[in-house]
């Protein structure tokens, strides 16, 4: 069983990786109006990762008896000053959620909260991976600057990246 307070940051954490997805999405569309293929199909990755993730919170909501609440989803920004500019605020986009995820398990410990500090853990892995996936690629861009031809290579290396599917343990 859940407490009320925990109910409710893990339902203002739906909302958090709704909005993710969201602007990730928008993200992508800034990068099709550029004809960057790569960097557009990396963004649409990470908007369905971001889906598994509120499914992940909507669920275990759900299983501890709780009450899912839908918000609203804040509107994303549409426009950014250049692909650097987009993956750097992904990158701070990514710590902000980092210290949402920090501040729930804060809360699951003092609830002493054992079933959702476990669950949260998954959470606390996986961001170790995002900001170190959004960060790699704002190192990339500030080494190759505003060469035409290295944008292009990222571009080319970006197209790579596949959405998997988690199972049923992940
Ligand atoms: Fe859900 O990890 Fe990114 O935002």
């Amino acid at each position: 069983m859940l407490s009320g307070q925990m109910q409710k940051s893990l339902n203002e954490q739906v909302n958090a990786e709704l909005f993710s997805s969201y602007l990730y999405l928008s993200m992508n569309a800034y990068f099709k109006s550029l004809n960057l293929d790569g960097f557009a199909n990396w963004m649409y990755v990470q908007a369905q990762e971001e889906l598994v993730h509120a499914m992940k919170f909507y669920d275990f909501i759900a299983r501890r008896g709780g009450r899912v609440i839908l918000e609203k989803v804040e509107a994303p920004k549409k426009e950014w000053a250049s692909p650097l500019n987009a993956f750097e605020e992904a990158f701070e986009h990514e710590q902000m959620i980092t210290g949402r995820i920090h501040h729930l398990v804060d809360i699951s410990l003092q609830e002493r909260d054992h079933a959702t500090n476990t669950f949260l853990q998954w959470f606390v892995t996986e961001q170790v991976e995002e900001e170190e996936n959004t960060d790699g690629v704002v190192r990339k861009l500030k080494r190759v600057g505003n060469a035409e031809g290295g944008l292009f290579m990222v571009d080319i290396e970006l197209a790579k990246r596949v959405f998997t599917a988690p199972t049923a343990q992940q």
